[in-house]
């Protein structure tokens, strides 16, 4: 169970009195976070893998430059094990997760007009603050990697990656 100070005989309580601001943060495995509600194209190819694999997950929008009190509050008060971070432009929003948690960021940059600046925001990060990165709007892979990180300590989600990708294979040899 989660140490979430959300949870518990309270938890109602609580959400009346507005104490837990991140109610369905509880039990979550995966947060993704965008930086803009223009950004959900994306997550929608992460949630259609998330769903396939009965994963938990919670999906938020906080912006590095838009919203930095409130991405900082959703990333020290989450339960999740891995971060997803989807961001277009100067994507900061990754990086910046990364520097609020020593949990695994997988950042997803958003296509553009240019493309580069949000790759090379995500990929680019200085020494120490790692963010894993997947290609431009590859919400999918995203998905998977995050998946393949839970699996280490979860037979069943390595089962199913492991039928997943022979389902993958049996379809690229029948065409
Ligand atoms: P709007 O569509 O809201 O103008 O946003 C978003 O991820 C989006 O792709 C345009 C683009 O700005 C990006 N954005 C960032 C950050 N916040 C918003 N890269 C950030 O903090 O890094």
């Amino acid at each position: 169970m989660s140490q979430n100070k959300c949870e518990g005989d309270n938890f109602r309580s609580k959400l009346l009195t507005n104490i837990c601001p991140f109610p369905d943060l509880i039990d979550m495995k995966i947060q993704i976070i965008l930086g803009s509600k223009s950004d959900m194209p994306v997550a929608e190819k992460s949630k259609k893998i998330l769903d396939k694999f009965s994963v938990d997950y919670d999906i938020k929008i906080a912006s590095a430059h838009r919203t930095p009190d409130f991405l900082k509050d959703l990333v020290e008060k989450s339960d999740a094990d891995v971060f997803i971070g989807v961001a277009g432009l100067s994507a900061a929003l990754p990086g910046t997760i990364a520097a609020h948690t020593t949990k695994p960021v997988i950042g997803i940059p958003v296509s553009g007009k240019v493309n580069l600046d949000a790759i090379l925001s995500i990929i680019q990060m200085p020494p120490g603050i790692p963010v894993g990165a997947v290609g431009l709007d590859r919400g999918d892979n995203a998905a998977l990697l995050a998946i393949e990180i839970l699996a280490i300590k979860d037979k069943k989600l390595t089962k199913d990656l492991e039928v997943y990708r022979k389902k993958m294979k049996e379809k690229v040899l029948a065409k």
